[in-house]
């Protein structure tokens, strides 16, 4: 699962990408797009970790792609590289002398919708011409560009509707305005506040971080970290809390394997079935999936052991159906 940065000149993306992925700027690539994979934070797996004494402990991940300024594919559409990203993170400045936050957000947010407008108002035109020409039209498809491109026009982004950002026939177009938005204020290192931006809030998934601070954080070791954030005032890392709420606008869930051999943190889309997620791990465990056993996380917290869980009967067999909750710890039975 790929999340594309994107955001005003200046508004502070390569830092927030270096903070994020704990890169340093490189000057020979410049201009090309870069990807980062980072680790999810999440508190559920060092906690299973301590419990388990595992050989290996697994986190779940993401990926950041930031794009270049191009150079190379000059043909290609600025857009290109974040249009097969499955979610966007909106950079918007809001450090420096002049600032306007909610007008920057704006500004570029209308860009995706105007490019999602073209590409629509294009796709309609094909379509209509090749029925003239007596090929039969999709009806589903045509309807819904035609509600595409009503929205567009009302300057609307698609994600607003779910049943279009969601709809299988407009999928292929990988329309950027379709996509789940995080906007992430990077403010200035003494400022730690929302800024105003009326009711967007209420639209959007907004976070507020301090790019060139979590830039410095990302660079210190594990013991100076402590004493820089105390210095600041602050008790959790923003960038953390930018991963773990990418995670969420990605629609994502996960759920855990334990053992003396592996900790493991899987990733799926929130609402899947038990079966489905037997097949993230292995088409054998899908094909064969008898049962799963399953615990919640906090379940297990409180009997402090699976012995113990097994005993107070917290743990549940499950069957193909069951809808897997973020946090559930699962053991599948199979037959291969
Ligand atoms: N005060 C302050 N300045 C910042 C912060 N983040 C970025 N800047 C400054 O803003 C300028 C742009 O930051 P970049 O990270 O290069 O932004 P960008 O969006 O990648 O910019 P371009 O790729 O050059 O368009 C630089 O001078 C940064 O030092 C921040 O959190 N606080
Ligand atoms: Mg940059």
């Amino acid at each position: 699962m790929k999340l594309g940065i994107i955001g005003l000149p200046l508004s502070g993306r390569s830092t927030i990408f270096e903070a994020l992925t704990r890169q340093e700027a490189d000057p020979a690539s410049r201009g090309e797009d870069r990807l980062g994979v980072v680790r999810v934070p999440d508190e559920r797996v060092d906690a299973l970790s301590r419990m388990f004494s595992p050989r290996k402990t697994i986190y779940a991940q993401v990926e950041y792609l930031l794009p270049g300024t191009g150079g190379a594919k000059k043909e290609q559409s600025p857009w290109q590289p974040v249009k097969e990203c499955d979610a966007l993170i909106h950079i918007v400045r809001n450090h420096g002398p002049e600032r306007t936050p909610l007008r920057d957000f704006q500004a570029l947010d209308q860009e995706l919708i105007l490019s999602d407008l073209v590409q629509v108002e294009k796709r309609i035109e094909r379509i209509e011409l090749d029925q003239r020409r007596g090929k039969k039209l999709n009806p589903e498809e045509h309807r819904l560009l035609a509600d595409s491109r009503s929205l567009l026009e009302a300057e609307t982004p698609l994600r607003r509707r779910p049943e279009i950002a969601a709809a299988k026939a407009l999928r292929g177009f990988m329309l950027l305005s379709a996509k789940p938005v995080l906007v992430v204020f990077n403010n200035e290192e003494s400022d730690p506040a929302m800024p105003d931006t009326g009711d967007l809030a209420g639209r959007e998934r907004c976070l507020v971080l301090r790019g060139r601070l979590e830039q410095e954080l990302a660079r210190l070791s594990a013991d100076e970290v402590g004493d820089f954030m105390a210095g600041y005032g602050i008790t959790v890392s923003a960038t953390d809390l930018m991963i773990r709420l990418s995670y969420e606008v990605l629609g994502l869930a996960s759920f855990f394997t334990v053992g003396s051999d592996e900790v493991r943190a899987w990733t799926i889309h929130r609402g899947i079935s038990a079966v489905e997620a037997a097949g993230v791990i292995h088409t054998d465990f899908q094909k064969g999936f008898i049962r799963a056993e399953v615990i919640a996380y906090h379940d297990l917290m409180a009997a402090g052991s699976t012995a113990e869980a097994r005993r107070q009967g917290t743990f549940r067999l499950e069957g193909k159906s069951y809808e897997v909750k973020d946090g559930d710890i699962i053991n599948f039975r199979f037959n291969v």
